[in-house]
């Protein structure tokens, strides 16, 4: 792709912006820089840039600032309905993602995972995998560093592996990695993509440049992945913990089995650490992408079994008087609720609540039933869901998660789990869900100092 002579029109400074906006300033690309928070702009939050001789100019919000664009590069989190994104589509301003502009530049082979959860771990999990196997590898995308960061430097790294969101492929039209992951695909933001069904149509275009050297791999439990199968150009395999599969990897008894042309290959599933039977799913997908990517049988067998998981994704907390809490704040839609109440076998207390994203919180309504004691609302949408599923179980509602986390230790009996497992976005009084995780784990604390 050809820079020379372009000016770019950077929408939001947060992680991807800045990453973005360092990467044009090292090629002298001029740009424009808008955020609807002017704070982000403000003092010395551009010195970076400045240091690096970027030719800046700073816009107020909205589509006066694509003045002379060329080109609009979107933070992940702008939605197409943004007045300033319609405009610039209307003008035939090309909009790029910095997950496109970044794969315009990479020289090296991408290994890319998307679904609605699980993304994170597998993310994580085939990093660990290839290190382990002696790869040089580059983690990152929607899990923390931004993929244009590294294909803005000298791409050392044998493979990338990079989380990939729905944000992030909308306005992706060249992006082609060499092995790609759809995990699942439950309902989730659909306040931004406004339907599930484009949701799941921009989940299922990190297949769309792949060729038939590629690999897909595809969970064929899932509906809206397995539907998939034998509609993709890369050669495709598949992962299941129910039935056997012709070509990827299936759960026989205590074993996983690798089905290849050249043979089975198989694993103790007794390997694996994390809970649930998610994290098999999980396990089963890091395991095709590694064998993909060369790893031998051994290496992943050996990294699999000291992947303890990752932090805010039923991370275990704490005990008091008989009762384990548990951290699940990255669990921010409906389906990750179900994958984490799943995870135990004894009562629970569930925390949920904080900024709706349209969830489709009724399809809780039978596992609440089954497994959920006490389910105790919180944030800005705990009245929103106690008008859809208030009752369903004893019903607690408290304004915020300090209160919640007061209300579950006063009610939780011994030998039950407190979950928070919020099934919403942070966004109402956190910056993020590690923030809001971190703030759990240190009111958890707190209470177990009290004794
Ligand atoms: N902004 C605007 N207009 C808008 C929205 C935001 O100007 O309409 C501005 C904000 O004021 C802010 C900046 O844009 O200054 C923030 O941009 P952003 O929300 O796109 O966030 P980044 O800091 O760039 O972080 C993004 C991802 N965030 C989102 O997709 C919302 C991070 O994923 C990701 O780790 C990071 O890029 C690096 O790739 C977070 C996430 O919640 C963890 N992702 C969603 C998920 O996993 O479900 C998709």
């Amino acid at each position: 792709m050809d820079l020379t002579n372009k000016r770019a029109v950077v929408i939001g400074l947060g992680l991807t912006g800045r990453a973005t906006a360092r990467f044009l300033a090292r090629r002298g690309v001029p740009m424009t820089l808008t955020d609807e928070r002017p704070e982000a702009l403000a003092g010395d939050s551009l010195a970076d840039l400045t240091a690096l001789g970027a030719d800046l100019t700073v816009a107020p919000y909205g589509p006066e600032a694509l003045a002379g664009a060329d080109l609009v590069i979107p933070s992940p989190g702008v939605p197409p309905t943004q007045p300033i994104l319609r405009e610039a589509l209307q003008r035939g301003i090309p909009v790029l993602s910095e997950l496109e502009l970044a794969g315009r530049f990479l020289a090296t082979p991408l290994v890319a995972i998307t679904g609605t959860n699980g993304k994170t771990t597998v993310t994580t999990l085939i990093g660990e995998i290839l290190r382990a196997a002696g790869k040089k590898v580059f983690v990152g995308g929607n899990i923390g560093a931004p993929l244009i960061g590294y294909s803005d430097g000298p791409q050392e790294a044998d493979w990338a592996v990079v989380e990939v969101s729905t944000f992030q492929l909308q306005w992706a039209q060249t992006f082609h990695p060499r092995i790609a992951l759809l995990l699942n695909v439950t309902s989730d933001h659909l306040d931004y993509h406004g339907s599930f069904e484009a949701y799941r149509r921009a989940k299922a275009s990190i297949f769309a440049c792949q060729e038939s050297g590629d690999r897909a791999i595809l969970n064929g439990d899932d509906s809206a992945a397995a539907a998939l199968m034998g509609r993709l150009a890369a050669a495709t395999e598949c992962f299941s913990t129910v039935r056997s599969v012709p070509r990827g990897i299936h759960l026989a008894g205590e074993r996983l089995v690798h089905v290849t042309p050249e043979g089975e290959e198989s694993y103790p599933l007794a390997m694996i650490r994390l809970p649930g039977r998610h994290n098999v799913e999980n396990v089963m997908a890091a395991i095709l992408a590694a064998r993909a990517c060369g790893c031998a049988p051994d290496a992943i067998a050996q990294a699999v079994s000291d992947f303890r998981g990752i932090a805010h994704r039923i991370e275990y907390v704490a005990a008091r008087k008989g009762v384990h809490y548990y951290d699940d704040s990255k669990g921010t839609n409906v389906g990750a609720v179900v994958r984490a109440i799943e995870s135990f076998s004894q009562p629970v207390v569930l925390l949920l609540g904080g900024r709706d994203k349209e969830g489709d919180f009724e399809t809780l309504i039978p596992l609440l039933r089954e497994r959920v004691r006490t389910m105790i609302l919180f944030g800005e949408a705990r009245e929103k869901i106690n008008a859809r599923i208030g009752g369903t179980v004893e019903t607690e509602i408290t304004p915020t998660l300090e209160a919640a986390v007061a209300k579950a230790a006063a009610v939780a009996s011994p030998g039950n789990i407190v979950l928070l497992s919020p099934g919403c976005a942070s966004f109402d009084a956190y910056t993020g869900y590690a923030q809001r995780g971190d703030h759990f784990q240190a009111l958890v604390a707190a209470e177990v100092k009290r004794g």
